[in-house]
């Protein structure tokens, strides 16, 4: 124990059982009135902390944020997660990942906030973000490949947020290529993926994602009140933002590691197993065309591949993608 966040994390491990004041100050070498004020500081934070005499405190309950203490307490495998920079609210957690990537953060490195006032998507698109409701993040990977092979690292992200909405809330959430995860129609999750590179080497990957978590149906914008959906709504209970934040990060963690090891062949399955666009007839609408045909696969770039009415096939590398029936 060193100062507030540890403390709290032990009090975390601790499970409900009290932990000595006397103990924590002789661990920290403080005196027990600086145990105390962290204490107080956690309280203000909004946790609950009970003081059981002669026993020690008891932390009860947490409060409803990402804090960085709180998704740690979730990760099962903390290989992955280096550094958690929390905000209160922001414009836009890409910016912020990209100065922090550019100042040398290393790989897992990951900005998250509770709020984002200028939230958005590709296309400068904007990303409704509201306060308290959802998983606005952004993670720093630095793999060493080279530039063509990061939009695989968008189809890694995909399927491990896909997995870890199933993991934790039982939703089966599906992906719709490139890279929204639908439940039915209704769009649950955005991913962004930005890049700095050399014409040869990726410096830096930022993967945003942000998902809608406990959000209820006039907790949207009207003009969204058609097209999302939240992890709340499908699974029909509140769900931990922390625990789901953890399983996000503890999934991109293995699949990065299974793609390293293994190569792109078996998250290509996984994406496609998942996926809600393989198999179905689509319109790709892109800038100046659309291209109308049944979505076959992917390849090792991530393109998508649309059989058209005449037999030939199509790669398409960026669209929008509707349901052409
Ligand atoms: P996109 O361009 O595929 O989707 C943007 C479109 O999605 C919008 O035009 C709107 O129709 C719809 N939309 C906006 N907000 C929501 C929402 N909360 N739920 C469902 N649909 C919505 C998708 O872009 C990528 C979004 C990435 C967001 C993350 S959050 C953390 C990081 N910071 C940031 O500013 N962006 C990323």
């Amino acid at each position: 124990v060193k100062d507030k966040e540890s403390l709290l994390r032990r009090l975390m491990v601790a499970g409900g059982e009290p932990v000595s004041g006397q103990m924590l100050a002789d661990e920290a070498g403080v005196s027990r009135t600086a145990v105390w004020k962290w204490v107080r500081e956690l309280e203000e934070d909004g946790y609950t902390v009970r003081s059981v005499r002669k026993k020690g405190y008891v932390l009860e309950a947490s409060p409803d944020r990402l804090s960085p203490a709180l998704i740690r307490q979730h990760l099962k495998d903390d290989r992955f997660v280096k550094d958690i920079i929390h905000y209160e609210s922001v414009g836009s957690t890409m910016p912020l990942a990209h100065r922090e990537a550019q100042n040398g953060a290393p790989d897992g490195t990951v900005i998250v906030a509770e709020e984002q006032t200028e939230g958005r998507g590709r296309l400068a698109r904007p990303w409704s973000s509201a306060a308290g409701k959802g998983i606005w993040m952004s993670v720093i990977l630095k793999p060493d490949i080279p530039p063509h092979r990061a939009p695989q690292f968008t189809l890694i992200a995909a399927v491990a947020i896909c997995l870890a909405i199933r993991e934790t809330a039982e939703v089966e959430a599906r992906i719709k290529w490139p890279n929204d995860l639908l439940v039915g129609r209704r769009k649950v999750t955005g991913i962004l993926t930005e890049l700095q590179a050399d014409p040869d080497r990726v410096q830096a990957i930022i993967i945003g994602t942000g998902i809608n978590v406990n959000q209820e149906l006039d907790d949207f914008p009207a003009e969204l009140a058609d097209i999302a959906t939240s992890v709340r709504i499908e699974a029909g209970q509140q769900v931990d933002r922390a625990a789901l934040a953890a399983a996000v990060l503890t999934n991109l963690g293995k699949y990065s590691r299974l793609y390293i090891e293994e190569g792109f062949t078996p998250i290509k399955e996984l994406w496609e197993k998942n996926s809600d666009t393989i198999g179905r007839k689509v319109n790709a609408v892109m800038m100046r065309e659309k291209v109308t045909g049944t979505a076959i696969g992917i390849t090792e770039d991530g393109v998508l591949e649309i059989r058209t009415e005449d037999g030939g096939i199509r790669g398409i590398y960026s669209a929008d993608i509707e349901p052409a029936e």
